[in-house]
């Protein structure tokens, strides 16, 4: 049977998802599309979802990549899986098609719609994540009502053209200690080995698409990350 993993999510006072429990969902981020993998992408999700990924990003990007009705499908098709396990759908920058899907929320980068206006296409009780570079990206995503942040490029990646340039664990860190409290996945490079510096400097959880898209087994890859992330996070 099919789980929706948002209804009877908690929403806090002010009828948004309540922020630890998007915190909680963070933990291994998997985010994917065709262009990303060697074997069919619905093979890969479900030993990554076997494998303890806790939330996936469909995101269909880059040379090569889908569009129009091939694009519709594979959503649906990796929907159809996320759902029968109870993770989390999330849509990269395409909100009709996060609208068409009924997904969980959508993820933006900076050039793309502002988080204030996806809010307000999307309602209170879908997640809206939003790519953020710099403490003033950061401040703004937040008074746009973002439910948490992707920070990054932490480490070098080749899993994206326009990559801004890395910067390691800083801004995490300075976020924190300013007293950020937002939900925050750290994004780039991220593999089983460089993930727990990311956790220690305040992430709740790590967002890859290499380290388990392109893995010999997106199972263990899923697992290590999870094993790292969920006591270390
Ligand atoms: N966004 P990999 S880095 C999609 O810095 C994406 O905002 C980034 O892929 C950012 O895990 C990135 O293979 C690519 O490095 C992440």
């Amino acid at each position: 049977s099919e789980r929706n993993p948002l209804s009877g999510s908690p929403l806090s006072g002010d009828e948004r998802l309540d922020s630890e429990y998007v915190r909680s969902l963070l933990k291994v981020y998997f985010i994917m599309g065709s262009v990303n993998c060697r074997r069919p992408a619905a093979e890969v999700l479900e030993e990554a979802i076997a494998g303890g990924v806790t939330i996936f990003q469909f995101r269909e990007k880059g040379t090569g990549a889908l569009t129009g009705a091939a694009k519709l499908d594979l959503a649906r098709e990796l929907q159809g899986i996320c759902r029968a396990h109870g993770v989390p759908f999330i849509v990269n920058d395409d909100i009709d098609l996060a609208i068409a899907l009924d997904a969980d929320g959508v993820h933006v980068g900076q050039d793309d719609e502002p988080a204030r206006i996806l809010r307000e296409q999307l309602g209170s009780d879908k997640i809206i994540g939003v790519s953020a570079h710099t403490p003033e990206e950061v401040r703004q995503a937040i008074a746009d009502g973002a439910d948490y942040l992707g920070i990054g490029p932490v480490y070098p990646t080749s899993s994206k053209d326009d990559a801004r340039p890395v910067q390691g664990t800083v801004l995490i860190e300075n976020l924190r200690r300013e007293g950020i409290s937002i939900p925050i996945v750290g994004i780039g490079g991220i593999t089983v080995s460089n993930a727990s510096p990311v956790l220690a400097a305040g992430a709740d959880g790590i967002s890859v698409i290499s380290t388990i898209a392109s893995a010999s087994s997106p199972r263990l890859a899923a697992a290590e990350l999870a094993s790292r992330s969920v006591e270390e996070g």
